[in-house]
């Protein structure tokens, strides 16, 4: 089986790289010359354990080669992002719909186009089988269809990728067979049948479930700081109920799929839709919930920001809540940012980020930030305050102030 697969980034690498180790040719196709040419020399950019080794293995047993163009394939598997239009939530199909076109010459009878990258309900029966008719092909007969949803967690994907269960939402009966067909080549989970439209909004509110629950702790976090209540002591208690799994507040939601899949749904039914957008806006307040606590521990000075990728362990910052954080900051105060994932330019050493700061902020929960090195942080600062957002530092020694979720209030007194 030969799979072309357009974007290769976060989801359409390490779907390259299992394809290629089920010992299917790959080509894989990326408007990044740069990321082309070292993809085909094995480089690869993005931060996920074992991709690396997959496609150096791959490239060398020319099974794997990236690509500028597409070529002909059995299968295509379109792995592009869809943002959401500023003005409205819709989700922005303009990749997808690139995507698609791009594969049109290439398109034989018989071929299946998969849809990967999430996107709003009814997408794939409205707007992208219409592209498919217009060059000639009748969908089911002559062309396969189908929208089937990624469901991996960063950091976690090429284990995922296999052994989740995966939705194959055919535009047809047909459809889905013939794509069930690819990810038979390496998914060891269960392979569930269904429409388009159903895979597009399961996908959308699997999201959307965990937006809105995190958005319910951060309304915890929220009323706890005004009333006077540790919200942490109270997630720990009310989760050990056998049906009650309250998350973890946060200084808000990043990532591309949380911060932006639930648009999706709201776009669709906006005066319908009300928790779901309800859940975005306080997610999105987050951020300023932070400065004004920020705010209160120190009016002024130099802060130490630890962490900005949107989730531990990963070197990815796509809408992390930090950005807007540190922006909201920066008038008033002086900011030094330390992230071990991630290579700025303007990101320092931690030991330079320390430096006479009066505040550590830390807003990611890498594994480096877990077990502080407190001699260091008495040595460069004069009095240490931690305020930790992400709730991953329980006990400091003596001498060293710690704000978490648990006690805001103590700032209102
Ligand atoms: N977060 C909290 N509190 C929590 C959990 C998470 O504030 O209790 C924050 C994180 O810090 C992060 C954001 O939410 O900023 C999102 O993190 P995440 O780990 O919940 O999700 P993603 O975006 O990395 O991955 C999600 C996953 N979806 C679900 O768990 C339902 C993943 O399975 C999907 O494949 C992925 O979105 C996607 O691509 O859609």
């Amino acid at each position: 089986m030969k799979v072309c697969i357009i974007g290769q980034g976060y989801i359409g690498l390490p779907t390259a790289a299992l394809f290629s180790r089920s010992h299917c040719e790959v080509i894989g196709v990326d408007v990044n010359k740069e990321i082309v040419d070292n993809l085909n020399k094995g480089i690869i950019h993005i931060e996920e354990p074992g991709i690396a080794k997959i496609i150096k293995k791959s490239v060398k047993k020319n099974i794997y080669k990236a690509s500028l163009t597409p070529e002909k394939a059995d299968v295509f598997i379109i792995t592009v992002p869809t943002p959401y239009v500023i003005d409205n939530y819709s989700c922005d199909l303009s990749y997808v719909i690139n995507g698609c076109k791009s594969i049109v010459p290439f398109l034989e009878k018989g071929n299946t186009v998969i849809i990967e990258s999430t996107v709003a309900p009814m997408s794939t029966d409205e707007v992208i089988k219409p592209i498919f008719e217009k060059a000639g092909f009748t969908i089911g007969e002559d062309l396969y269809l189908a929208h089937c949803p990624e469901r991996v967690l960063p950091g976690k994907i090429l284990e995922e990728l296999v052994h989740n269960d995966r939705i194959i939402g055919g535009v047809t009966p047909e459809c889905s067979l013939k794509a069930s067909e690819a990810y038979r080549q390496f998914v060891e989970g269960n392979i569930m049948l269904t429409e388009a439209k159903i895979a597009e909004l399961s996908k959308c509110m699997e999201n959307t479930f965990r937006d809105v629950n995190i958005a319910l702790a951060n309304e915890l976090a929220k009323i706890c700081a005004e009333i006077g209540v540790n919200a942490l002591d109270v997630i720990k208690m009310a989760n050990k109920h056998p049906r009650v799994n309250l998350h973890s507040p946060g200084p808000g939601v990043g990532g591309h799929c949380l911060a932006i899949d639930p648009y999706f749904i709201y776009s669709k039914a906006p005066e319908t839709a009300k928790i779901i957008k309800l859940a975005r806006d306080t997610n999105n307040s987050m951020p300023d919930f932070v400065c004004e606590y920020v705010k209160k521990i120190i009016p002024a000075g130099k802060i130490a920001v630890l962490g900005v990728s949107y989730k531990g362990n990963t070197g990815d910052d796509r809408e992390s809540p930090a950005y807007e954080i540190i922006s909201k900051l920066e008038n008033d105060y002086e900011i030094a940012i330390h992230d071990p994932h991630l290579k700025r330019d303007n990101f320092v050493s931690l030991s330079e980020a320390l430096e006479n700061a009066d505040l550590i902020l830390i807003l990611c929960d890498h594994n480096e930030f877990k077990h502080p090195d407190y001699e260091l942080i008495s040595k460069k600062m004069s009095n240490p305050i931690i305020f930790d957002t992400k709730d991953i530092i329980y006990k400091v020694p003596k001498g060293i102030t710690l704000y978490n979720y648990g006690n805001l209030y103590e700032l209102n007194k």
